[in-house]
């Protein structure tokens, strides 16, 4: 069997595009390079003094772990290192970096949002956490970035991935051709293709939400929930809850096996929980790519504007299928709604 590296493989999806001068070439192995630090931390946090919290709290008011704190430092020294990128934006940051500013390093056109370890409650408990990364030209042609530059949508995204720190650690991206993935063989210190041309089932037997929320969402994703326990051998229901709180545990699990995810609107989060630029957004892209879909409920994740860096929004993603039976359910409510009106 023969092994094809991450770095084979960019290389051989650039003879296709002539016009690819290696520049997002350097991006992706800037990416790959974090990852791989990122994975050995994760994978003796349990052993070394770095597990636990690092008493301070990051710009969300979330308790900074210490490996977030590390997983950022070390995606955004690559980034930044490069000479690819003129923007720069985390999870952990109130504001994004404007590399065209700092003049510390060459800088490119690539603007890069991610979130360097989502999930990383979870870190103590040994779960499955995650990078996610979103990948955009500037737009604005020359000198500093422009207003446009920051309000494209998701759909304009180049490149877009997470890598999931788990029983292995695996690096999913699609440059808007195909989903592939890659897991990481640590004996030779590369990510190795192991999941070519990925596609989502259209539809599964899953659906992912944190059913403590059930009292504070509308009637119709209350409905969509009862309609996801009625027993129906037909249409393979009762289906099965899987919720491990962890975005790109719960997003990768469906991708590969078929299933929902859902993070509606509550009391608490009245436009979401999840943030667009380098959660949702990048997600909805993979999903897309490999045949999926990812909706507010009224309206594709990939054609909301931006307004702001950290702004959050509902999230409704996974098997086809199963989105447009949320869709659906929400767009008869709403007629209801109207007709009673
Ligand atoms: P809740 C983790 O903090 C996170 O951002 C995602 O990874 C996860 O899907 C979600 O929040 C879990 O949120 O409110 O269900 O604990």
């Amino acid at each position: 069997m023969s092994i094809q590296t991450l770095e084979q493989f960019i290389t051989e999806q650039q003879t296709h595009f002539p016009q690819a001068k290696g520049d997002f070439t350097k991006l992706l192995q800037a990416i790959s390079l974090a990852a791989k630090i990122v994975h050995r931390e994760v994978n003796k946090a349990g052993l070394a003094d770095i597990l636990g919290k690092l008493g301070n709290t990051n710009i969300q008011g979330e308790e900074q772990q210490k490996l977030d704190v590390f997983a950022d430092h070390y995606f955004m020294d690559a980034l930044e290192k490069v000479g690819e990128c003129c923007y720069l934006a985390s999870e952990e940051h109130e504001d994004g970096i404007n590399l065209l500013k700092k003049n510390k390093y060459a800088v490119g056109k690539y603007m890069v949002y991610f979130d360097p370890l989502d999930g990383s409650s979870n870190i103590d408990a040994n779960v499955s956490v995650g990078t996610i990364f979103s990948i955009y030209r500037r737009v604005s042609s020359e000198g500093d970035l422009q207003h446009i530059d920051f309000t494209q949508t998701g759909r304009k995204q180049v490149a877009a991935g997470y890598i999931i720190y788990g029983s292995s650690t695996m690096l999913v991206y699609s440059t808007g051709t195909g989903v592939n993935g890659f897991t990481l063989d640590p004996s030779i210190g590369e990510f190795c293709l192991s999941h070519p041309e990925l596609k989502i089932p259209e539809s599964g037997k899953t659906y992912s939400v944190n059913e403590s929320n059930y009292n504070q969402f509308s009637m119709a994703i209350k409905q969509y929930l009862q309609f996801c326990k009625e027993i129906d051998q037909d249409t393979n229901r009762p289906y099965s809850s899987r919720y491990i709180g962890s975005l790109v545990a719960d997003f990768h699990r469906n991708l590969i096996q078929g299933g929902i995810f859902l993070y509606p609107d509550t009391f608490q989060y009245p436009n979401g929980k999840l943030r667009l630029m380098y959660e949702c957004n990048p997600l909805a892209f993979i999903a897309e790519q490999a045949g999926g879909k990812a909706s507010t409920g009224d309206q594709c994740i990939l054609d909301i504007i931006p307004h702001k860096l950290h702004q959050r929004t509902s999230l409704i993603i996974g098997s086809k299928n199963m989105v447009e039976k949320v869709e659906q359910f929400i767009l008869e409510y709403s007629n209801m709604e109207h007709s009673f009106a």
